[in-house]
């Protein structure tokens, strides 16, 4: 997996195979490769459009469709995609989500059950009422968890990383999505509750997602793909109202996430070396938080460096800032304790 200029599509010349990818070009641009690149529309801060992550593989790719799930296959791997428009929106959050992650599951059946390794979900208005009177992220948590335990996949401890966000465009559901047949094994924060715990407070059915995913990627690489993080302890939100604050303890549970990674695996993984997207509430405040982080990383960390600054809403009405992020590094997993792959 790489981030690179979308600009460079095509050109490179190294014969792998673009199995699919989210381009991050900001309102307007353009998809450089139809039906393998999907275009997220959140606008672009900064000077960070027009790039995209790529997943790439040695084996010839092909492609179909499954239900709503738009999908490429290549070797071991799968990357999926549904776009669920103003057509469907008529039926709610919760039976949109509930039927992209039925047809997401039947592709992974129709594919011999690869195992999910990463999940990005985005929908507009997610902290908004969804005319019921329950906030639309709720329901969308009440659909997912149920399409996880119809199609038998786990729920809980176990559950692929995600993020969730707010864009300000669109009415539907749009749905990435990584899978492999290949061994995934999920960390949780120590300084978090794990989502799939968190008491009813926030809600009727817990999110589905654990903080990060270890991958073996073969040829002895790994892959860490980290959720989206936020500033929680616990279960519950901090510094609200204080974005700088919020982005100290999202870089505190971050760090937290890589040292439960690191115990889980020989790869020497680094904050400060991985390929972030964060996601902003509040446009302005994109170059401030920027220097935050370069303050906390270093400016010339292949963090900083090739960091996307997207604007969209956390799922928490309270919260300003969400960070995900990407590793890739030599290593292997260490044996598991409990015999799970
Ligand atoms: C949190 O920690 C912040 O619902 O898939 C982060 C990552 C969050 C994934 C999801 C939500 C999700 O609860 C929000």
């Amino acid at each position: 997996m790489q981030r690179q200029p979308a600009g460079l599509l095509g050109g490179s010349g190294t014969g792998a195979e673009l199995l699919g990818g989210l381009h991050y070009g900001g309102p307007g641009a353009s998809t450089p490769a139809d039906g393998v690149l999907h275009a997220l529309s959140a606008p672009a801060l900064l000077d960070s459009g027009h790039c995209a992550d790529l997943w790439t593989t040695g084996a010839p790719a092909r492609a179909g469709q499954t239900g709503c799930v738009r999908w490429r296959s290549s070797g071991p791997w799968l990357f999926g995609a549904a776009d669920l428009g103003a057509a469907d929106a008529h039926a709610g959050i919760e039976a949109l989500a509930q039927r992209a992650y039925a047809d997401l599951f039947a592709t992974l059946q129709g594919h011999g059950q690869p195992a999910l390794l990463r999940l990005w979900n985005y929908l507009p208005h997610i902290t908004g009422d969804d005319g019921a009177g329950m906030e639309r992220y709720r329901r969308f948590n009440i659909g997912r968890q149920r399409a996880f335990l119809d199609a038998g996949q786990r729920a809980f401890e176990g559950a692929p990383a995600a993020c969730a966000l707010g864009l300000r465009s669109g009415d539907g559901l749009t749905l990435r999505f990584v899978a492999g047949h290949t061994e995934v094994r999920a960390i949780e924060n120590p300084r978090q509750v794990p989502a799939w715990r968190y008491p009813a407070d926030y809600g009727p059915r817990a999110p589905t997602f654990s903080r990060a995913a270890l991958a073996a990627l073969g040829d002895g690489q790994l892959a860490l793909l980290v959720s989206g993080t936020a500033s929680i302890v616990g279960h519950a939100s901090q510094h609200a109202g204080d974005t700088p604050a919020q982005v100290n303890e999202t870089l505190r549970n971050l760090q937290a996430v890589f040292e439960a990674a690191r115990a889980q695996c020989s790869a020497p993984f680094a904050l400060e070396d991985s390929e972030p997207v964060v996601y902003l509430r509040h446009a302005q405040q994109a170059q401030a938080v920027r220097e935050q982080l370069a303050q906390a990383l270093g400016p010339q960390s292949r963090f900083m460096q090739s960091a996307v600054f997207l604007a969209a809403d956390v799922c928490r009405p309270e919260l300003d800032v969400e960070i995900e992020t990407q590793a890739c590094a030599t290593g292997q997993l260490t044996p598991s304790s409990r015999g799970t792959a």
